[in-house]
């Protein structure tokens, strides 16, 4: 699982990067793509950590990547490092624009790029499908037969793929071609300092389909850089209740389709990543390998239950609200789970 930071050059990915991972991407020459991960903010984890204080503490973490290559080098170090990413941020500088009507431009410049990328490929394939008409066909050139000529019409709608209504079995097979629009976007808006409601207004116009959030990085950086008891102070200063990095980074978490799980106890609290829709014994296997092999059963709380019955196995189990789920079950985001296994 990944999320690659893309934008036009100067936009902010890197300052971005840097605010979400703690890592310093722009000093790190030498390396055309920086991965780090950040650490993503949910109220839930934190109230347990409240009540277990634990020796360990392990929040849900993805990974970012920042091409920090620059120059003529920078679109082929973008497309050979990025090329494995589950998700794209797509950061769009609206902190140098003199008028509201240059950003949706800014937005456009690249989205258009990468849409030309991905008709290149598709009249590639198509290309190389005609010549070997007349040969016997594999299963996977019969699929791409089938769905290319759709991508295509697409594409030169200047509509990205994610768009169309892809069946799974559609979506693994055009895996190898690592469309660039076919994956989610996150659309983040680089703010200037005086003016957040440009990312607004912006936002509305690409619809209410496609996610985006607004964040000035500039006033973001400061911020973390400042020790944790002043940061209060320095964004009611400003006029903000909270920090928007943290959104940027859950956004992206839900982007990919993730959701996480807890452990607790005194030694860690841990929320552990697993993609929704995952049945218990694969999401005890996150944890081990052996957990899965030997799965026998889930004890499982949802989180308010937890929450509502003292905060502890012995108050779920007492008012029975502990549930013990077997092979079949579809974790839920947030529950806290026990695993019972033998292996
Ligand atoms: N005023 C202002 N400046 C910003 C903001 N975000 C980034 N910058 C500045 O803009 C410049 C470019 O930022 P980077 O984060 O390096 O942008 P980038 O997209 O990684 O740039 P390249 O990797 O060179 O394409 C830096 O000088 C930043 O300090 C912002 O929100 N406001
Ligand atoms: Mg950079």
């Amino acid at each position: 699982m990944e999320i690659g930071i893309i934008g036009l050059p100067q936009s902010g990915k890197s300052t971005l990067f840097e605010i979400m991972t703690g890592l310093k991407s722009r000093e790190m020459h030498g390396e055309a793509c920086v991965r780090g991960f950040a650490s993503v903010p949910d109220p839930r984890f934190e109230r347990l950590v409240e009540i277990f204080d634990p020796v360990k503490v392990s929040p849900a973490r993805i990974p970012f990547s920042d091409v920090t290559a620059t120059g003529e080098k920078a679109w082929n170090a973008v497309r050979q490092s990025l090329s494995g990413a589950d998700g794209i941020v797509h950061i769009v500088d609206a902190f140098t624009a003199l008028d509201l009507a240059e950003v949706p431009n800014r937005y456009r410049k690249l989205a258009d790029e990468l849409i030309l990328s991905d008709l290149m490929i598709v009249e590639n394939r198509m290309e190389r499908l005609a010549k070997t008409a007349k040969k016997p066909m594999t299963p996977q050139d019969a699929l791409h037969a089938a769905v290319l000529p759709g991508l295509l019409e697409q594409l030169n709608r200047g509509k990205p793929l994610r768009e169309l209504p892809l069946s799974d079995e559609e979506k693994h097979g055009l895996r190898s071609f690592s469309f660039w629009t076919i994956r989610p976007e996150l659309v983040v808006v680089n703010t200037p300092e005086d003016d957040p409601s440009i990312a607004d207004a912006f936002l509305k116009s690409l619809g209410s389909d496609v996610p985006g959030i607004g964040i000035c990085c500039e006033i973001e950086a400061e911020l973390i850089s400042l020790p944790s008891g002043e940061r209060a102070e320095f964004l009611q200063s400003l006029g903000i209740t909270e920090a928007a990095f943290g959104r940027v980074i859950k956004a992206a978490f839900s982007l990919l389709g993730q959701i996480s799980y807890f452990t607790v106890g005194e030694d860690e609290v841990k929320a552990w990543v697993i993609p929704a829709g995952t049945r218990a014994p694969r999401a005890a296997g996150v944890i081990h390998n052996d957990f899965e092999r030997g799965f026998i059963k889930a004890e499982i709380a949802g989180y308010d239950d937890f929450i509502a019955c003292g905060g502890s196995y012995a108050g779920v189990k007492s008012q029975g609200k502990l549930r013990l789920e077997g092979k079949e079950y579809i974790v839920q985001d947030g529950e806290i789970i026990n695993f019972r296994f033998n292996v």
